[in-house]
Parts: structure tokens; sequence; C-alpha cells
């Protein structure tokens, strides 16, 4: 089964106006031969204007969303927002979310679920920290976080979802995951899909990388059999991420 390459530009809390538009830009003035999904997601704040900037098929994402429709939640966007403005994609359970503002597992979960029901496609992050590593739980880890979705999607449902598996020590900190080891938690994430949802799931589900990938190390694990794409921060907002998007042979 052809799983389309998947690079999401995750721009965290960086950028003003212009300098967003200038990156927007340069995307825009690539060259991309079609074989790649490129997902750009800059702040909420900047949703709309870059959306009415980006040219198709490239598309805009959230970094986050709410579990709820509508109300007295300050601060939040709802999923259905994002449906009625067009936002297709939406980062959810990234490990700044995770570790800087309280998205427990089941949090997480009951997101992706809103988030899907309201008909949004999920970049689902994943991932341990380099004490759960050590102690050889990562693949424990990566599978709680995964059951607790699991627990509350259909199989249809997983159509929606893209896998992205960012080790923490690897989150900008230029600490890249070797090709081995990404391919390896990529692969048991793979198995875990077949065994727990099915195998059609398991052959069609994305799962890309994240964690300090950048114009150099992206061909190399791009490579890797279950590397389907990658969540890139830091160098998204740098000319290489064009490189990144390129880097699907
Ligand atoms: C991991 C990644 C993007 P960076 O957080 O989600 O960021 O590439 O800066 O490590």
């Amino acid at each position: 089964v052809a799983r389309k390459f998947f690079v999401g530009g995750n721009f965290k809390m960086n950028g003003s106006l212009t300098e967003i538009e200038t990156i927007i830009e340069r995307i825009n003035e690539a060259k991309f031969d079609g074989s790649t999904e490129i997902v750009v997601a800059p702040p909420a704040l900047y949703l709309l204007k870059i959306q009415e900037e980006l040219k198709a098929p490239s598309q805009v994402a959230a970094q986050n969303s709410f579990t709820e429709k509508s109300g007295a939640f300050t601060g939040e966007i709802s999923p259905s927002q994002l449906k009625d403005a067009n936002v297709h994609w939406v980062i959810l359970g990234h490990s700044e979310r995770r570790s800087l503002f309280g998205d427990t597992d089941k949090l997480v979960a009951d997101k992706v679920k809103a988030a899907i029901e309201n008909g949004l496609a999920v970049i689902a992050c994943v991932g341990e920290s380099l004490e759960q590593r050590e102690a050889g739980e990562t693949q424990e880890i990566v599978e709680r976080q995964l059951e607790t979705i699991a627990k509350e999607i259909s199989e249809s449902e997983w159509k929606d979802v893209v896998i992205a598996y960012e080790p923490v020590w690897a989150i900008g900190t230029g600490k890249v995951a070797t090709k081995e080891q990404a391919q390896e938690v990529h692969d048991q994430i793979r198995k875990w899909l077949a065994k727990r949802v099915t195998q059609s799931v398991a052959d069609q589900t994305r799962i890309i990388y994240g964690g300090s990938v950048n114009g150099k190390n992206c061909a190399d694990l791009a490579n890797a059999p279950d590397i389907d794409g990658f969540l890139v921060g830091g160098a998204s907002l740098k000319p290489e991420f064009i490189d990144i998007c390129n880097s699907h042979k």
C-alpha cells in the first residue's frame, strides 16, 4: 500500500506575521513533485491569513484544539471552529502540550476524538522521554499513548490520523534519532496497529518522525521503510524546509 509521504511544519510559538509570510512565500515558490503532502502549522493567530496566502495543495494546521464545541473555555479553539474556518488539520498531543500545559494521555485522546468527529484530520504525537528510553520503556510508553487514542476512535477513523513519533529527547535538542532508532519504533508502532486495530490500518496509517529533523539528516531518515514523513519544528522556519519536503525519493 502506498502511503503518501507527509511533511508537517510546526512553527510553534515563533515568527511575526511578516516573518511567517516570508516563509510561506518560500514554500509557494518552491518546486515540489507532488509526492509529498505538505502541512504547515503557524500560531493560531495567523491561521486564516496564512491559509489565504498558502498555495494549494499545501495546507495549514492548527497546533492544538479543545474537546468542546463552544462555551466558556477562555483561550481555546474548538474543532468545529477549525472546521468552520476550513482548517482541516490539527496537531494534538505534542510533547510541549503534554509537559507544559497539562495535556494528559486521556485529554489528548479526547481531543483527537473531538477533532475527528468534527471532520478534522489529526497529527497525533507520541514519544518517550530520555529517562523512559534509558529504562527500556520506549515501546510501552508509546503504546500506552496510542492505546488511549485507540479506545476513543473507531477503525474507520484511523484514516484521519497521522501518527508523529517524537522522542522527547530529540525535540529541539539537535539530537536527532538515528535512522535505526526511529525505524525500530515506527516498525513496532505499525505492528501494534496491526494487532490492536487491523492490518489494513497498519498498512495505511502514516507514521512520521519528529525531533531535530533538518535539511542534512532528512534524506537518510526518509529512506527507512516505516518512516512516512516528518514533523519539523525549528527547521520548518528555514529555507531547508523545502529540502525536507523534497527528501522523499
Ligand atoms: C519536535 C519538532 C516539531 P524540532 O517538536 O514538532 O521540533 O524539529 O525543533 O525538534
